[in-house]
């Protein structure tokens, strides 16, 4: 998905550089307060909630939790004084956490602040479900916890062990469970499986968003069935934790356009599942289980779109350089997942199939954002302009840094014709990867996406081709 507009990238390196040499000189030198575990990682809005710092160093007068969003707030919770005549006593890492009724559901910061300053970030999550916490001996499934749908478990793996709970549903439900581990800051490598209650394996994930498991199940007949989650290489403890909702209600996978205008009103279509008014989306499947699609409009945030808050959600450092906003779909089953929608920064033009050779290539006016889909296998995208001897574009492609397993190369050619009115085609460059690291090892901005500065040599015609490497190396 390449877009062609003037663009420059220098002040983002140079404020991450800066971070990243702070960051080093601070943490050689002297003990820093280091959270790495909250329990739970997260609550329902419009509650209050106790969490335990289950997991962190240097926590030494730990009295306060500073959350990124002002209507989530902590307090130490307090022991009974032992005399009437002394004071309560603050418990160490117990704290009450109260969750304002308008805070939109997502992924927060939460740093512990003690003796040795503030610490790191970690996770913490608001939903709009009820929440229970997993309780202690469903490590086998006829010990397994009975759990209502519609309800975010809170958990922890155990090394050597399964977590069971046990749930009943009706023909006919499509049930999604989405578990959040390597998301929200565990260690845990969650793999979920799903039996029916003649101890028969119906459904299997291992990784899905990432590491993190997600299994789409449509109940056979009404009964009790049963979900196992467990870490990959057995491993567990306090920093193994996990969260999930046996959930009827919307998931989204992806939409199109991937990106919108800032003030704008946009038209978009969601895939995915369990969309109330949703359509079968023709053929389109994710690990054999098919999509459904909807068109939706939403209005495209116009205020200073660049300085919002990006999702809170796990990106990969080259992921993160992109601006967006999140969206979720509100359905009368509640909200669905999250899904990033990127600032375009010129208008938004969706390809036409078939323009998978230079005679067929989509015209399209400079600047743009020009959206397509790789695929069927081995199928390329053309688009054609003019532009003028002068001008200068940046043409950069925007796909891998979605998150998608996609490694996308454009080739540019200029298009003449020769004395016989003949079309003639010469390259002019191609570009396929970003190449350029300025994290190191530890924060490697890398990308699989590729940008070319292309200051146009002449008046005229040229091509753009744009196809997946990973698909077709
Ligand atoms: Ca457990
Ligand atoms: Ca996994
Ligand atoms: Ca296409
Ligand atoms: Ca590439």
């Amino acid at each position: 998905m390449p877009y062609a507009s003037p663009r420059s990238f220098v002040p983002f390196f140079a404020g991450l550089l800066s971070c990243l040499a702070l960051a080093d000189s601070a943490s050689a030198q002297l003990p820093v307060t280091q959270l790495y575990a909250l329990s739970p990682p997260g609550g329902r809005h419009g509650t209050a909630v106790d969490v335990t710092i289950s997991s962190g160093t240097d926590l030494d007068g730990v009295k306060a939790l500073y959350f990124s969003h002002p209507g989530i707030t902590a307090v130490q919770k307090m022991s009974p004084p032992k005399l009437p005549q002394l004071a309560a006593e603050p418990i160490a890492n117990q704290f009450t956490v109260t969750i304002a009724a308008d805070v939109p559901p997502g992924v927060y910061d939460v740093r512990a602040i003690g003796t040795f300053g503030v610490s790191n970030p970690r996770s913490f999550v608001v939903g709009t479900l009820p929440e229970v916490k997993e309780q202690s001996g469903n490590n086998l499934r006829e010990k397994a916890q009975a759990i209502e749908l519609n309800t975010t478990v809170n958990g922890t793996a155990d090394g050597n062990n399964s977590d069971w709970y046990k749930f009943t549903g009706k023909a006919g439900q499509r049930l999604i469970v989405d578990c959040w581990a390597q998301r929200i800051d565990s260690r845990m490598d969650a793999t979920m499986e799903l039996y029916d209650a003649a101890g028969k394996q119906l459904a299997r994930s291992r990784d899905f968003n990432r590491r993190d498991p997600l299994i789409d199940f449509s109940v056979p007949a009404d009964g009790d069935y049963f979900l196992k989650i467990y870490d990959f290489v057995y491993a567990g403890g306090g920093e193994h934790f996990y969260r999930f909702a046996m959930s009827t209600g919307p998931y989204v996978d992806y939409l199109l356009p991937p990106c919108g205008l800032p003030g704008t009103k946009g038209n978009f279509t969601l895939y995915g599942r369990n969309l109330p008014g949703g359509v079968p989306a023709d053929g389109v499947t994710i690990e054999g289980r098919p999509l459904e699609k909807l068109a939706v409009q939403m209005d495209v945030p116009g205020d200073k779109p660049t300085e919002r808050v990006p999702p809170g959600t796990l990106a990969k450092p080259d992921e993160a350089e992109l601006d967006g906003f999140e969206y979720r779909f509100a359905s009368p089953q509640g909200a669905s997942n999250s899904c990033f929608i990127g600032y375009a920064s010129a208008p938004v033009v969706l390809e036409q199939e078939p323009n998978d050779e230079p005679a067929k290539a989509n015209v399209v006016t400079l600047p743009c954002e020009f959206v397509g889909e790789f695929g069927p296998r081995g199928n390329p995208d053309w688009l054609q302009f003019d532009a003028k001897a002068g001008e200068v574009y940046w043409l950069e492609a925007i796909s891998e840094r979605l998150g998608l397993p996609t490694d996308p190369a454009v080739l540019i050619q200029r298009v003449t014709k020769n004395d016989k009115g003949e079309e003639q085609a010469a390259d002019i460059t191609d570009f396929d990867d970003h190449g350029a690291n300025v994290g190191g090892l530890s924060f490697n901005t890398t990308s699989d996406d590729g940008s070319f500065r292309f200051a146009v040599p002449a008046d005229g015609t040229y091509r753009a081709m744009i196809r997946d490497l990973a698909l077709n190396p």
